[in-house]
């Protein structure tokens, strides 16, 4: 990407640290099931997976919310589980469930997995494909689960509520938790790096369940293996902006952004901006944090939450966001409201 093209990006240059008097919006989950022509292109191909692995479709539902609503930022449309898809467990996903994975690393071994690298390269020609259709003030974002919460996935075989599979493994079988672990920082590097090289402008790794563990525990499996992601790709790439958003980590938070090198983090609805802004260094982005709920909601709400929220972190690089993926049932107007209250 040239380079001047790439200042005319709000998001990217807020993620460098810059503030400016207008602050960038983008929202989690922001390709998907809250759109009508997501919900069509999804019902033509078949199901999600179909569409991740159909370059043109994912292009297309990566774009729709840039077409429809001009957010700053395009987040690439894909999944974490991507990355366990390519070290070899089989995936799909379950009508009205949700994802399974199989065989469940719980009782199987790495060695047992056949690496299925072709995941990888269909998720790059999307790459490909909308970075040659975003405008220049457009950020784009690729993504990665982090190495905790795509082991959660990983060892139960599907989503589940307290983690508690993937916990007692940690404690009772560290070797080989530790092993797991470092196959996914392997293959998340490799996987970002390709999506650099594809042409992102930034990326973030979404640690949606490190609110689960114990502080030791977070210490070793949510800042160790993301200061790691961080750093090798930071010895590639050192000018491609961060994210780093552990969902949960409550306490943990300034650790996390002292401690991992992440060029920007982002809040999780739970997290009062005013603790975060007085606890977390001075000069760092942050991301986030409106409620989903309240997005859904609207009204007075949505008002109130947003205003704090931007009055909160006036004088610190801001890009606005959802504390998590917006839910379905939000009604489109909320989202078009909320651009106008941003902006
Ligand atoms: O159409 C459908 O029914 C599929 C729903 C869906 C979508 C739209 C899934 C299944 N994944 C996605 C896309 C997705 N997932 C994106 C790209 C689009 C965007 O953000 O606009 C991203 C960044 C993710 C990331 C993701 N997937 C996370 C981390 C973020 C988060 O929300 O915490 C997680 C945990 C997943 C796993 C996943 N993918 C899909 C499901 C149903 C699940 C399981 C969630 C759970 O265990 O509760």
């Amino acid at each position: 990407m040239p380079e001047n093209s790439d200042s005319q990006k709000l998001l990217l240059a807020t993620l460098r640290g810059n503030k400016s008097d207008q602050t960038p919006v983008w929202l989690m989950r922001q390709a998907g099931r809250y759109l009508p022509e997501y919900r069509d292109l999804r019902a033509q191909k078949g199901g999600f997976l179909e569409l991740c692995y159909d370059a043109d479709a994912a292009a297309e539902v990566t774009m729709q919310p840039i077409d429809r609503f001009g957010f700053d930022g395009a987040i690439l449309f894909s999944d974490i589980l991507i990355v366990p898809h390519a070290m070899g467990q089989n995936l799909w996903f379950e009508a009205g469930e949700g994802p399974r994975l199989a065989p469940r690393m719980v009782e199987s071994a790495l060695s047992s997995l056949t690496a299925a690298p072709e995941h990888f390269e269909a998720i790059y020609a999307t790459v490909r494909k909308v970075a040659a259709r975003l405008d220049d003030k457009t950020t784009f974002m690729g993504f990665a689960g982090s190495p905790w919460t795509v082991s959660t996935y990983m060892l139960h075989g599907q989503g589940s509520k307290d983690h508690a599979v993937a916990r007692k493994y940690a404690y009772r079988d560290e070797v080989a938790f530790s092993e797991l672990i470092d196959a996914i920082i392997d293959n998340s590097v490799k996987y970002l790096l390709g999506q650099i090289e594809a042409g992102v402008d930034a990326v973030q790794l979404f640690d949606s369940w490190s609110g689960s563990l114990s502080p030791a525990q977070f210490e070793k499996w949510v800042i160790g293996p993301n200061a790691t992601i961080i750093s090798r790709l930071k010895d590639v790439y050192p000018e491609v902006p961060i994210i780093g958003f552990p969902k949960g980590a409550g306490d943990k938070l300034a650790a996390y952004a002292r401690e991992t090198g992440a060029d920007a983090i982002g809040l999780d609805e739970t997290v009062d901006p005013v603790v975060a802004h007085k606890n977390l260094p001075a000069d760092i982005p942050v991301q986030g944090n409106l409620d989903p709920l309240a997005l859904l909601a609207g009204g007075d709400a949505l008002k109130k939450s947003a205003a704090h929220i931007l009055e909160t972190f006036s004088d610190r690089p801001h890009i606005f966001n959802l504390g998590h993926g917006i839910i379905k049932e939000t009604p489109i107007e909320h989202v078009e409201k909320l651009l106008t209250l941003v902006r």
